[in-house]
């Protein structure tokens, strides 16, 4: 089964969405396999986000990530990277779909509410960078036999 990475970032704990956005990933049919809250250290925050090191809007970045606790989080299921994501909306909540997590609880691309690796390689990456092997834990879910083919 294919796992991804995903995280409540500060605006999204301040603002009470933590149970809202387990619930629509529960309600899928995606499996919780990590999750724990925490005020995320500058190295992790840099490594999270290396593509973006040299872009004008690297420095507000990390400063709003490292402004609060973020809630991070390992979900399993089959597609889970590409599922994540499209519940998860265009990173500029503007552009969102309705019905997507940015979509319905966002209005601006520097304050978009959540976080979710954008594939299966990018998820093995960041599960890496937050996630000691032992925090992880596999298990099965009682609905699993009528959840898939
Ligand atoms: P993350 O990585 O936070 O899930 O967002 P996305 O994967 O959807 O989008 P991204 O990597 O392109 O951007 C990372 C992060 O930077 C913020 N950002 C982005 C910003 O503040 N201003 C900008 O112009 C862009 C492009 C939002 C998400």
């Amino acid at each position: 089964m294919d796992r991804t990475f995903v995280m409540v970032k500060p605006d999204g704990v301040q603002r009470g969405l933590v149970g809202e956005i387990v619930s629509r990933f529960e309600a899928k049919g995606l499996k919780l396999v990590g999750a724990k809250l925490e005020r995320l250290p500058e190295e992790r925050v840099v490594e999270q986000y290396r593509e973006h090191k040299e872009k004008p809007f690297f420095p507000g970045l990390k400063a709003y990530i490292m402004s609060g606790p973020c809630f991070l989080m390992a979900w399993e299921g089959k597609g889970a990277a590409a599922v994540v994501r499209m519940m998860v909306g265009a990173t500029n909540p503007a552009e969102a779909a309705p019905g997507s997590i940015r979509g319905d609880f966002a209005l601006d691309i520097g304050r978009n509410v959540i976080h979710a690796s954008d594939s299966p390689e990018s998820a093995a990456r960041e599960l890496g960078i937050h996630f000691a092997p032992g925090e992880l834990i596999g298990y099965s879910r009682i609905d699993e036999p009528v959840l898939y083919e």
